[in-house]
């Protein structure tokens, strides 16, 4: 019997340096950071459920160290883990007010923006959560802080990590393809599990919260009340599906077909999901993997951001699904 050849996490990155013959490789240690900062805090989430053991947030715990709230935990590894000269110059972080300027001045030449743990509310009920990230080149027009403030097109590579049933680690780069690595605990190594992931052209699942459809503009009122019409012969109504944190509904659309959405509405007229390190990532990792990603009118990837935490309405998934909520906005 053939046996399927087994690729790490490791082996992929190094293989798609080569055969970039530009490539410094500074690249590839930012992803290999990535990976080692993902496995640490793998471990620290899948023991949240033993709090009554390990102490909860601001008490210490049986090793008399101060257990910390895991999303400041999550941003400290990847910070320090990404922290090597010469390679990431400025990090922007959803839990830091200002970025963190590590090395502007020392040849390092690429820039992360980062959302360390989404969905970190979700942890006590055991939901999925995840880690989101974007790279960047450093630009030499720009300095500290404003090197995080570019447009998801300039990403040379983006990804997450959902931390799940198993943890997985999806990323993209400037070759166009999305592929997906499952960690094995028992080796703490990430193998090749999805290969080239494209998302399908149209999904039959949309993720929302209804319980924001009253404080909706019309035409997305319009768009839920058509995908729950009873129309057969048009695969109609749609499912529903929504876990309340980002990283899982965005996982599991990529993977079966299905649109995301966090309209705008009157109380949050720009959305709540940050552009940077949420939209922005996402957007770059459907889109390689055949799908879109609209702010309602605009691709997210064409949006100048302003601010680092700058919030953005977002709808992404399936092509066509996308399309036609557009077409509902426009009416
Ligand atoms: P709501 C989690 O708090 C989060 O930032 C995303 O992971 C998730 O998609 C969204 O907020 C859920 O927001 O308003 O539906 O609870």
């Amino acid at each position: 019997m053939k046996q399927r050849k087994i690729t790490t996490i490791e082996q992929h990155i190094l293989d798609a340096e080569r055969m970039n013959p530009d490539a410094s490789g500074t690249l590839t240690q930012i992803l290999y950071d990535l990976a080692l900062a993902s496995k640490i805090i793998s471990r620290e989430v899948n023991k949240a459920g033993l709090v009554s053991l390990l102490g909860v947030t601001g008490t210490t715990n049986v090793q008399g160290e101060v257990v910390k709230k895991l999303d400041l935990f999550a941003n400290d590894v990847i910070i320090q883990c990404l922290s090597e000269p010469g390679r990431v110059a400025v990090v922007g972080s959803e839990e830091l007010e200002e970025a963190v300027i590590l090395r502007e001045n020392s040849h390092a030449s690429y820039v992360v923006n980062m959302d360390p743990l989404d969905g970190s509310s979700n942890i006590d009920a055991n939901v999925s959560i995840g880690t989101i990230f974007s790279i960047l080149e450093m630009n030499p027009e720009l300095s500290g802080q404003a090197q995080c403030l570019q447009a998801g097109s300039r990403q040379v590579a983006a990804g997450y990590i959902i931390y799940g049933s198993s943890t997985m680690f999806v990323y993209t780069t400037r070759d166009g393809t999305v592929n997906g690595f499952t960690l094995d605990p028992s080796v703490g190594e990430y193998f090749l599990s999805h290969s080239n992931i494209q998302t399908p052209q149209r999904g039959r699942i949309y993720s929302v919260n209804e319980g924001n459809y009253l404080k909706w503009q019309e035409g997305v009122k319009r768009y839920l009340k058509y995908v729950q019409a009873i129309e057969p012969d048009d695969d109609r109504p749609m499912t529903s599906r929504y876990i309340g944190s980002l990283v899982a509904d965005f996982h599991r659309n990529l993977l079966y077909g299905g649109i995301f959405m966090y309209p705008a509405d009157y109380k949050h007229p720009c959305g709540k999901l940050r552009l940077l390190y949420e939209a922005s990532p996402l957007a770059l990792v459907v889109n390689n993997a055949g799908g879109l990603a609209t702010d309602g009118k605009r691709p997210i990837l064409e949006i100048e951001p302003e601010e680092l935490h700058q919030r953005v309405p977002l709808f992404i998934g399936s092509r066509d699904n996308v399309i036609q909520v557009m077409e509902f906005m426009k009416q």
